[in-house]
């Protein structure tokens, strides 16, 4: 027996020497150590000793197993370096590597045209105003000339949220916050979303971006409107760009109109972009209506104004030769990429 023992501490120690990987030790514990091992198998036999012998055995098995044990023990130790060891090798940093190239983002064509409009106006001293868009029915249409029973008012064309609170249709309601807290001379722009009820296609959206313009102090005329707002588009579109107003209705000003200006893509001449005018229609405006000034608190005996509104969208899509809107909205990479 004492043979045995000897031969089990002498192949265990050559094996773990071989050993090369944690699955091989696990192995070689299993084999020399375990419950159906080696070490076991000759325990097993310790009552064919006489009871002089046993206690020898014993301590011999036991001496066995500690040294099999410290073995096991020393050899995972370097097997662990030994892998620590290959992987700094495998991993090794090559620094002189060229990096990888973050994509930066840039602005989305809705803010690149928004920023240029926003520093236009600033720029001729205009003011940026913002307000809710979640607005009382007063704001959006009351305040506005449009009554009631205005055909304007149409369910269709706005989302209610109750009787008298909807999603504003327009950002004249900013500017009628503007006239309501502040004191002529006024000069202020509101941008920002703007709601309507309408189905999507390439024109629509039912929530898209309006500019909207308040001008108002002691002697405005239209020739102020004309004047700010021909600045406004050759500055957008160039010099040469001109503009020409066409009589219109609005509720909230009199006289109204809309503003055309120069075809950007065939110069006036005629094409299929302005489907052979010559101009394209971008701006909406006219004098603040009587009833909305005095509405605000704004004696239009004193004063008056001219206001204006422009949609963004349209400009984008001309600034950028887009026919579709909702390219606008859908996020899609290989469209926003190109701006
Ligand atoms: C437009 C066209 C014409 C407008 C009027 C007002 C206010 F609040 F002063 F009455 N704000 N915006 C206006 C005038 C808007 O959009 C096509």
């Amino acid at each position: 027996m004492k043979d045995m023992l000897e031969s089990i501490a002498r192949e265990a120690k050559a094996s773990l020497e071989l050993a090369q990987s944690k699955q091989e030790l696990e192995n070689i514990r299993v084999k020399y150590l375990g419950k159906k091992g080696e070490l076991t198998a000759v325990l097993k036999q310790m009552g064919k000793l006489t009871p002089e012998e046993r206690p020898v055995m014993g301590q011999l098995a036991n001496e066995v197993r500690a040294s099999i044990e410290a073995l096991i023990e020393a050899t995972d130790e370097k097997i662990k370096k030994a892998e620590l060891e290959k992987k700094l090798r495998e991993e090794k940093l090559d620094v002189t590597m060229p990096g990888k190239k973050s994509e930066l983002g840039h602005k989305h064509p809705l803010n690149i045209v928004l920023d240029e409009v926003k520093d236009i106006f600033l720029g001729m001293g205009f003011d940026i105003a913002t307000g809710p868009e979640v607005e009382w029915d007063y704001y959006n249409f009351e305040a506005l000339n449009i009554p009631k029973d205005h055909p304007a008012r149409d369910t269709q064309d706005t989302f209610y949220i109750t009787e008298n609170m909807l999603l504003r249709t327009q950002t004249s309601p900013v500017q009628i916050r503007v006239m309501e807290q502040q004191k002529p001379p006024i000069r202020v722009i509101s941008p920002g979303r703007v709601f309507r009820s309408d189905a999507v296609d390439a024109t629509h959206s039912p929530l898209f971006h309006q500019i909207e313009g308040l001008v108002v102090d002691k002697g405005i005329t239209m020739g102020d409107l004309k004047g700010t707002l021909e600045a406004f588009a050759k500055r957008l579109y160039g010099n040469d760009t001109k503009i020409r107003l066409r009589p219109h209705h609005f509720p909230f000003t009199e006289p109204s109109c809309e503003i055309d200006v120069t075809c950007f893509k065939c110069g006036g001449k005629g094409c299929p972009m302005c489907k052979g005018e010559g101009f394209i229609e971008i701006l909406g405006a006219g004098m603040v209506h009587p009833k909305v000034l005095s509405g605000c608190g704004v004696d239009p005996e004193v004063y008056s104004g001219y206001a204006f509104g422009v949609g963004l969208e349209r400009l984008v899509m001309f600034r950028f030769d887009i026919d579709d809107m909702r390219l606008l909205y859908e996020n899609d990479m290989r469209f926003l990429g190109q701006f």
